[in-house]
């Protein structure tokens, strides 16, 4: 095992015992949601993991260790302090472990350690991806280089139109990342069903999606796979004030000069803040709805 790796006395019972365990991302909980909304959402998801027959690990960098499985208190931990942890990607991991810090792990930090620790199936709410104007700014998510080199499957519900997804759909192209639709042959929006992009695969069973995967395993492909699964109808935002929200948000980032890795985070509490907190509820729902198909999905790769 990685020597700056824990992994919790359940979560590494689990993976012994040939069980299912799912990895569950924190700068979801620190960046992605305001306190206290954010650790009721933690604490629900892996709820939601175990109602569906898998152990939950919550993935985080605590005082310079990779965490694979975190306590109640370190995931309040997380969420209080909210912005003002490190959002981890790629790049940050070694600084953060020389250092004894502290960190949230964005997708990419999710599936590497997810990966070290032997955790193969991962649920979030939405990836980051290919920013509008990245013709320019070439602000495009590490998160994308990750499932091209990293086998771990990524369930989400698409991505939000901060992104350009077309251009997103093309990276992942490029980088042999297949896109599964499921229930779906249309690319979701997060907060919508709908993009009106295709996706490369549909699939309608946990089943299925674990074949696909044990044979990219089988392989030896060395990306992951990207599913994506749309948001319950009921939970779906209208279109137009999703939309209208994002363009104003993006509009503002721009005044402001935001760049960087503020740019996601910005974006996202800006969404939040003009939609009045019903996207936040919608992104809630989705990430629950995540869980649950990531944690049938990785039982069924048990069986394999
Ligand atoms: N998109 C969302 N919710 C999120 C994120 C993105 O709808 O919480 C977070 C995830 O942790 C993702 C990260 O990995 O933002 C991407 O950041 P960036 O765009 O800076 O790569
Ligand atoms: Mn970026």
């Amino acid at each position: 095992m990685n020597k700056y790796l824990d992994i919790s006395p359940e979560v590494a019972e689990a993976l012994r015992e040939g069980r299912s365990v799912v990895a569950l991302e924190s700068t979801i909980i620190s960046h992605g949601m305001p306190y206290p909304k954010n650790v009721e959402t933690a604490m629900l998801v892996e709820k939601t993991v175990r109602e569906h027959g898998a152990v939950p690990a919550t993935i985080a960098v605590i005082g310079g260790r990779l965490k694979a499985g975190l306590s109640p208190e370190e995931i309040e931990y997380l969420g209080k302090s909210g912005r003002s942890v490190a959002k981890a990607s790629r790049r940050d991991l070694a600084a953060l472990v020389a250092r004894g810090a502290d960190g949230a792990t964005t997708v990419t930090t999710t599936m590497l350690i997810a990966h070290l620790a032997g955790i193969k199936v991962f649920a979030t709410g939405g990836i980051g991806g290919v920013h509008r104007g990245a013709e320019t700014t070439m602000d495009i998510s590490a998160d994308l280089e990750e499932l091209g080199n990293t086998p771990v499957m990524v369930v989400c519900a698409g991505a939000k139109s901060i992104l350009d997804l077309g251009l997103t759909l093309e990276y992942l192209e490029t980088k042999g990342v297949p896109v599964i639709g499921y229930g779906t042959d249309e690319l979701p929006a997060f907060y919508t069903r709908r993009s009106g992009f295709g996706v490369d695969y549909r699939v309608d069973s946990p089943s299925e999606l674990a074949a696909m995967f044990a044979a990219s395993q089988g392989l030896g492909m060395k990306g992951g796979m990207l599913v994506t699964n749309p948001i319950p109808e009921q939970y779906a935002m209208d279109k137009a004030v999703i939309d209208a929200a994002i363009e104003k948000a993006l509009a503002e980032a721009s005044e402001k000069g935001i760049k960087g890795k503020e740019t996601t985070p910005f974006l996202l509490a800006k969404v939040v803040e003009l939609t009045g907190g019903d996207s936040l509820e919608s992104n809630i729902k989705l990430v629950l709805n995540n869980a649950a198909l990531a944690a049938e999905t990785a039982s069924e790769l048990c069986k394999l």
